[in-house]
């Protein structure tokens, strides 16, 4: 039987907490924005290029509030949750601004940040207001859990398994017999070795719904605990002995999603009232249609825990409901912006189940393709064929094209390839026709009014818009 992603205790304790936030809070409006992405599709820099914008003072155009002068100013506040770490975001910025410019590292765990912005509204006469933004950052390993919340032991087993058998060197679990009595050591055997092959899943771009559970990849504090101990197991014929390996495991397996998975659900997505989904189609299609295909599903099926809907001021009042959803094409500086609203369709491919969906039960969506941090600038190339439009920037240190490879420090002008036209030739692309490169952050950085280094961006200002443009009116 499927769960559901939370239980009625759960749904009567997220009433009361909005309820009484609504009690202290008269005056300020509070805006909890899902940052939601895969790993490395981009969440820490967003935030970071986000929070950067905001309060220093960027230009941005295409946020109304700033356009209409009505932006007075941000800061950081105090966060929600006293145990969570804040988001570190004057070290992401110093990691880019920095002598040696270079981009944030992978997130390890849980991170937080509320930010104050304060505005005058276009109604005429009234004081200046204020709106309370929370968001929250983590590994993006965590976030493929979410679809493990409606699916239970044997459903995940016979997913990963297939997944597994798959494999050219089939991995030593899947000969595992249910029905074993095993000792506490063969049994965190068994799971090392279901560990090690998860890893050396990490790599491979059409096999992302075989990365859970996420904490297997990243563990944090509950590593080695017995939560964090069991693999995907056949099923057992007939109702398992009690102290079988399967009853374990799939005890083991349901203790995950209580301590792990649905606490982190509950107390950082249960409750949005805005999700911006980022994901990276440019490098799946370095790995061609099967990673496509498989960044599709894995966004669908991750999305399916939201709470997408409809948010009348009486539902709101008792449950929040995501009315907004923008997909984001990150890193949109990769290519040149003739391509971008190729990249936009394609980006609605992937996502157009998801997309159905939260439309369906009457949230609000849209694409756009942006970068947090441009990296690359646009030129104009003659060559034989005549002029042709081309990024240039300095690809990370170890970046292949061919039989070159770069050092990290030389700045080339690159023709990154046409996006393909139409979806149907997308859905064709054979791995590595195409082939998009990893750039360093912006070398030189123009200044601000004040003297201060800005961060370039593409469309940061529109998504911020669309985002939270409309809270502010
Ligand atoms: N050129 C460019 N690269 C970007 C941009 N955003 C992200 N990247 C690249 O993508 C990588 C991952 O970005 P992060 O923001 O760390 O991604 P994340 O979603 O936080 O990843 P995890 O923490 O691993 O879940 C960065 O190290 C950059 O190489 C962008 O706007 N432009
Ligand atoms: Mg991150």
């Amino acid at each position: 039987m499927p769960d559901a992603p939370l239980r009625l205790i759960d749904e009567i304790g997220l009433v009361a907490r909005t309820l009484a936030e609504r009690a202290v809070r008269p005056g300020r409006r509070r805006l909890r924005l899902g940052v939601t992405g895969l790993a490395r599709s981009g969440k820490t820099l967003f935030i970071t290029a986000l929070v950067d914008a905001l309060t220093r003072g960027t230009r941005l155009p295409g946020f109304a509030p700033m356009a209409e002068g009505r932006m007075i100013g941000a800061s950081l506040i105090e966060q929600p949750h006293a145990a969570v770490p804040r988001f570190a975001v004057e070290t992401h910025r110093n990691a880019l601004i920095g002598p040696d410019p270079h981009w944030p590292q992978s997130t390890r765990g849980l991170s937080e940040l509320s930010l104050l912005i304060r505005y005058r509204s276009k109604s005429f006469g009234t004081p200046q207001r204020e709106l309370e933004i929370d968001i929250v950052d983590y590994p993006g390993e965590w976030l493929l859990d979410l679809g493990l919340l409606t699916l239970d032991f044997a459903s995940w087993s016979d997913r990963l398994r297939a997944i597994a058998t798959a494999d050219p060197n089939p991995p030593g679990f899947l000969s595992a017999d249910p029905q074993a009595v095993l000792s506490v050591e063969a049994t965190e055997a068994l799971a090392r070795d279901f560990t090690a092959w998860l890893k050396t899943k990490k790599a491979d771009p059409t096999a992302l719904l075989a990365l859970t559970p996420g904490r297997f990849l990243l563990p944090g504090e509950l590593e080695g605990s017995p939560a964090l101990t069991f693999a995907p197991l056949p099923a057992p014929g007939h109702i398992a002995p009690r102290d079988s390996v399967h009853a374990l495991f799939a005890a083991r397996y349901e203790a995950y999603k209580r301590l792990v998975v649905r606490p982190f659900f509950r107390d950082h997505f249960a409750r949005l009232d805005r999700q911006i989904v980022l994901a990276d189609p440019l490098s799946a299609l370095n790995g061609g249609a099967a990673a496509l295909s498989a960044l599709s599903t894995a966004l669908t099926d991750t999305l399916t825990a939201f709470r997408a809907g409809d948010s009348n001021p009486i539902t709101r009042l008792v449950a929040r409901r995501i009315d907004r959803i923008l997909f984001a094409a990150s890193k949109a500086d990769h290519i040149h912006s003739t391509s971008h609203d190729r990249l936009e369709a394609l980006l609605n491919t992937l996502v157009a189940d998801a997309t159905r969906r939260a439309r369906f039960s009457g949230a609000a969506t849209r694409s756009l393709a942006l970068a947090s941090v441009r990296a690359t600038r646009e030129a104009v190339v003659d060559t034989a064929e005549g002029p042709h439009d081309v990024i240039v920037g300095v690809p990370e240190q170890g970046e292949r094209m061919g039989a070159v490879l770069y050092d990290g420090k030389t700045e080339i002008a690159l023709f990154p390839g046409d996006l393909p036209e139409t979806t149907e030739t997308l859905s064709a692309a054979p791995a590595g026709r195409l082939h998009f490169l990893n750039f360093r952050p912006p070398l030189r950085l123009e200044r601000r009014a004040d003297g201060t280094p800005a961060l370039p961006y593409i469309r940061l200002d529109r998504a911020l818009d669309w985002l939270i443009g409309d809270w502010m009116k």
